[in-house]
């Protein structure tokens, strides 16, 4: 039996009751085989990047401790989006109502055409850092990007909203 890896899923939404969406998300990803939910963030409301034309974000960050391969488990996450209505539309940044984004696998670094670990743009999007904080150790190390809380400091919480 192999060591369980601890995996960081980013969570998005902006359709369709974005509370909703992620609730279901979470009790999915408690589902998933060889694989446990051991934590979830607060939720935030974000204003959307890329074209501003569309619903605020809820964003948040799951922990799930699991044995799956990491692109076992991103085929997993891929079928959790597509069960809840997530259409791959040919929109670049468009609204979406689920994005389950695989931000880190254990200290991993993973680069092919499938899959990039630690998740491209982790270290810049407030929306990912402030909810990934709230479920890790104050010393965390990104692979590659460097301590969590360095780059917390450089990157400007504008508009985040904690949801109650
Ligand atoms: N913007 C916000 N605020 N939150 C997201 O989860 C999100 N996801 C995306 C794009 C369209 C880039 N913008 C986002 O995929």
């Amino acid at each position: 039996m192999t060591q369980p890896v601890t995996a960081y899923i980013g969570l998005g939404s902006n359709l369709s009751d974005p509370q909703q969406q992620l609730e279901q998300a979470c009790q999915a990803l408690a589902a998933m085989p060889h694989s446990k939910l051991v934590g979830r963030s607060p939720l935030y409301r974000s204003k959307p990047m890329g074209p501003l034309a569309q619903p605020d974000y809820l964003n948040g960050v799951a922990v799930v401790n699991t044995t799956l391969a990491p692109h076992t488990l991103l085929d997993a996450l891929q079928d959790i989006e597509a069960s809840q209505g997530r259409v791959r539309s040919t929109e670049r940044w468009g609204p979406r109502t689920l994005d389950l984004d695989l931000l880190l696998y254990g200290t991993q670094v993973i680069c092919d055409e499938r899959l990039t670990v630690p998740h491209p743009g982790l270290g810049q999007r407030n929306f990912v850092l402030y909810p990934l904080n709230e479920v890790t150790d104050d010393d965390m190390v990104i692979p590659g990007l460097g301590p969590l809380a360095s780059l917390l400091l450089k990157c400007p919480s504008n508009g985040l909203e904690l949801v109650a």
